[in-house]
């Protein structure tokens, strides 16, 4: 019998008789791995080296895999109910069903959302704003944010909400803050992109091969105006020694759990949590309003120029530790790999966290596919650029013809931070020409950024398995209406 149980927020697994496995030695004891779905038994042995979500199937071993998915939805697609099947070795006994319709309970809570997201998976909550609504504001509205989620939504109250600072140095000091007790530290404004760093995965999927994660075009990026305190006014406060960075994480938690009892959380280096540049804020508003439930109401982290998994919802506890977060997301996630890692091969116990991102760009409106209708003989297209880690985007270039020739932006929106603190992202407008007759063109699209870095062309030499930092060219083609 093998016990699962949770210590100090990590998993530890623990055969009768023998204590604390590791994942590898659990592996190699378990001949083979079993879950039930419905009414099937599934040997998913040789399918573990390449679950998508890493060790977290291993919590469903000889159990019925209905919790889980009830939290982690996306699973419940043809695709994945087929690849299944394939795994079948049997069926259990009508008396050994189990009903699990209170399940349904853990998303009656979550919250309504704006119509015009296009909505990737229902359960957990994940949907990208339309590229034409993106380039309509630079400040993206609130109802059109994207929305990443990895579990249901938590139902938090601003008058109750407590985050706990916890510092670990030598001994453990633990200070407890409302949101009340927060607002003793100066308030400020950042403006700040957020996007996931799975934006534009589908176009690496479709132009090399298939990658992992949720198919995301151009919409996992938006733009807003983030209120709240800074953290490292918060974390000096707590004592946090400034000249002793090294070597030091802060581990943000979320008030979501998965179906194992399990926060969500992630970490980011000491030494970035207090860089000026970074920005990096206790929000409790965007665009002036409260936060949504969606974004973390009542108060979330937003750590600009990170990949956005970094901006943890629903703050409960920043801890400051030796130790990066354990958890799945942190160790498990938002790493990358090159082209020619696969999921048996990759090592993510080795491969370094992505805590910054890269530049790239994306044309959102025409649209792939789109008829345009020339207007004096030119075509306006526009689209956004951004570049993490404070970079400002210097410019930006797009080609009619598969890169012979290209056309500067002639109109560049930025944000007027200071240098190195350029967390928002451009908006651009280019205009151009159409040569009679002509019934279709291609445009790509590439920024540059203040470091004067620039978007590789092809997706080939940056695929990777999870499918993240997918910033190539953005390459579409529109048809030329007569
Ligand atoms: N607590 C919590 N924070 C979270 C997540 C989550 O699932 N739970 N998702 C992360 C990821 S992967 C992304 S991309 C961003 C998305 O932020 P948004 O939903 O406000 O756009 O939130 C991050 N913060
Ligand atoms: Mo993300």
């Amino acid at each position: 019998m093998i016990h699962v149980k949770r210590e100090k927020g990590c998993r530890i697994y623990q055969h009768s008789g023998l204590t604390k496995l590791s994942l590898i030695t659990l592996r190699k004891l378990l001949e083979s791995f079993w879950v039930i779905y419905k009414n099937g038994v599934y040997d998913v042995t040789s399918f573990l080296p390449s679950h998508p979500g890493g060790d977290q199937i291993m919590m469903a071993g000889g159990l019925s895999i209905e919790p889980f998915w009830s939290v982690y939805g996306m699973h419940k697609t043809q695709e994945i109910c087929d690849l299944l099947e394939t795994y079948r070795i049997g069926n259990i006994h009508e008396a050994d069903m189990i009903d699990h319709s209170a399940e349904e309970e853990l998303w009656s809570k979550e919250p309504s959302r704006d119509e015009r997201l296009i909505v990737k998976t229902s359960r957990p909550f994940n949907a990208e704003i339309p590229a034409k609504l993106q380039v309509a504001h630079f400040d993206t509205p609130n109802e059109l944010f994207f929305v990443r989620q990895h579990m249901p939504v938590p139902e938090l109250d601003a008058c109750k909400h407590k985050v706990k600072v916890i510092v670990k140095n030598g001994e453990t000091k633990t200070r407890e803050f409302s949101l009340q007790q927060l607002d003793k530290f100066p308030r400020t404004k950042v403006r700040a992109a957020l996007m996931c760093a799975g934006n534009r995965r589908s176009e690496m999927n479709e132009e090399v091969k298939p990658v992992k994660g949720i198919s995301w075009q151009g919409g996992a990026i938006s733009n807003a105006v983030w209120e709240g305190v800074l953290l490292r006014d918060v974390l000096r406060d707590c004592g946090v020694d400034c000249n002793n960075v090294a070597g030091k994480h802060v581990i943000f938690t979320g008030a979501d759990i998965d179906a194992t009892g399990v926060n969500f959380s992630t970490s980011i280096p000491l030494e970035q949590a207090l860089n000026p540049n970074n920005c990096i804020l206790l929000a409790t508003h965007m665009n002036g309003a409260e936060l949504p439930p969606d974004h973390g109401y009542p108060l979330r982290v937003v750590v600009p120029g990170a990949p956005a998994v970094r901006s943890v919802k629903w703050l409960e506890s920043i801890t400051v530790s030796k130790e990066e977060s354990c958890s799945h997301w942190h160790q498990k996630d938002y790493r990358s790999f090159n082209a020619s890692e696969t999921w048996e091969t990759a090592d993510f116990s080795t491969a370094p966290p992505i805590y910054s991102l890269p530049i790239t760009s994306a044309i959102c409106d025409p649209a792939d596919g789109d008829t345009v209708v020339p207007k004096d003989g030119v075509v306006e297209v526009r689209g956004y650029a951004y570049s993490g880690g404070g970079a400002k985007i210097v410019r930006v270039d797009i080609s009619p013809d598969c890169g012979e020739t290209w056309i500067q932006a002639d109109e560049l929106q930025t944000d007027d931070a200071p240098a190195q603190q350029h967390h928002s992202w451009a908006l651009w407008t280019v205009t151009i020409p159409v040569c009679k007759g002509q019934e279709d063109m291609v445009l790509w699209a590439k920024a540059t950024d203040s470091n004067f870095n620039t978007q590789p062309e092809r997706f080939d030499d940056i695929w990777n398995i999870r499918g993240v930092l997918s910033n190539a060219y953005h390459k579409i083609t529109v048809q030329i209406a007569r």
